[in-house]
């Protein structure tokens, strides 16, 4: 057996808003005592998490004043200090004040969208000052119930505007800050903008600086699409722009469970472990989930312990897939290449494209091949029930 306590070069991090979940839902109130962000850093460091991640609103009540914003921050810094922990990313709350009701950067209300700017402003200057080096955009309620109120032509306008200022903001300042645009289909809107980390890629290319705009897939919202987030994952870190990962678990078609990593769907979960393994993906491992609302202080504790460790088991087990003389044997016949077609790889030319042209080949024999996928799942699964 491994050792699979979480240590700092692993990266793992936690919201406030997750441990700190006091599993208040749509039907019924908190189930657990709401504690402290400086408790939420000793409870973070106590597990052996590396960082705490936060929206403005999770450290500084949007009631504070200037004075108390300051000794907030100020005795998180001290909690940051005596831990150790740090703060690799910062976002906004744009979602739970009434006057986001209707969106934020969407709002058909201008003076909602200047307040949108005013209020991110002030939190990646919050952020910054605290150490974030990636910033989150979740557009919560950047979305319809129904579609006669807005034009989503004209609210994804509003939102490459929105977002080209804070990205000019951001290069004013000089901040080294990457920003990290987060999908998730629908919930709590009846339908958010951009709902799928796709889309959200899409997007990135038609801003003024994608150089600086990445995103933020989480396992559970491309699952609330029924869609395979290894696959979206892969899709982002191809085109360069996975800059933060929210890790949590849940089966498709569901509302947003945001439950511990690895808790329902332990092949997606291995898949998506072994390609951020395989890919040496280097920024954070951001838990974005929260303990069962049936479990009290202790099982939070084991809430954010259990998602690392079966981040750390599934990292072991890819490394055992990579090493299994059987798994590899199967692949290196599946992937067997005698060379017959390499000179029509590499690119297009005339040459190229007459020959495979006039090419005759033998359909019914290439058919047959049989691929033994087979064999290969079954001796994964096996690897992950243990018993290889
Ligand atoms: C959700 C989202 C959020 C965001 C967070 C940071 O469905 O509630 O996943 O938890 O990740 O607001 O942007
Ligand atoms: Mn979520
Ligand atoms: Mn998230």
């Amino acid at each position: 057996m491994g050792n699979y306590d979480p240590k700092p070069e692993h990266r793992f991090t936690f919201g406030l808003w997750t441990v700190g979940n006091a599993g208040r839902d749509p039907f019924g109130s908190e189930v657990r005592p709401i504690i402290s962000p400086v408790q939420i850093v000793h409870l973070l460091a106590e597990v052996g998490a590396y960082g705490v991640n936060f929206h403005d609103n999770d450290l500084v009540p949007i009631t504070a004043t200037p004075a108390e914003r300051n000794r907030i921050v100020a005795d998180f810094k001290k909690a940051l200090a005596d831990t150790g922990l740090v703060v690799p990313m910062a976002t906004t709350n744009l979602f739970s004040d009434p006057v986001f009701k209707d969106g934020a950067f969407t709002s058909n209300d201008p003076k909602v969208r200047a307040y949108a700017l005013h209020k991110t402003m002030h939190a990646i200057d919050l952020g910054v000052e605290l150490g974030a080096k990636v910033y989150v955009f979740w557009g919560g309620r950047e979305g319809t119930e129904t579609d006669a109120s807005k034009s989503a032509l004209e609210a994804g306008k509003r939102f490459r505007e929105a977002l080209n200022f804070l990205c000019d903001y951001a290069l004013d300042q000089k901040y080294d800050l990457k920003f990290a645009l987060e999908a998730k289909p629908n919930e709590p809107r009846g339908n958010i903008y951009l709902p799928t980390t796709g889309a959200m890629l899409g997007f990135i290319a038609t801003l003024a600086h994608p150089e600086m705009v990445g995103v933020n897939p989480e396992v559970a919202h491309e699952h609330m699409a029924g869609l395979n987030f290894m696959h979206a994952v892969a899709q982002a870190w191809d085109a360069g722009k996975l800059f933060h990962i929210d890790l949590n678990d849940q089966l498709f078609g569901r509302y947003d469970q945001d439950f511990r990593f690895g808790a329902e769907m332990i092949k997606q979960a291995f898949f998506l472990v072994k390609f951020l393994e395989d890919v040496k993906y280097s920024g954070s491992l951001h838990f974005d989930a929260h303990a069962y609302r049936t479990d009290g202080p202790a099982g939070v504790k084991a809430f954010a312990r259990g998602c690392m460790r079966t981040y750390l088991i599934l990292k072991e087990k890819a490394e055992k897939f990579n090493a299994d003389p059987e798994i590899q044997a199967l692949l290196a016949q599946i992937n067997a290449d005698d060379g017959a077609y390499r000179w029509s790889t590499g690119g297009y030319s005339t040459d190229k494209a007459n020959r495979l042209k006039t090419e005759s080949f033998d359909r019914v024999a290439l058919a047959q091949r049989d691929l033994m996928y087979e064999q290969l799942d079954q001796l994964t699964i096996e690897l992950l029930l243990g018993v290889r």
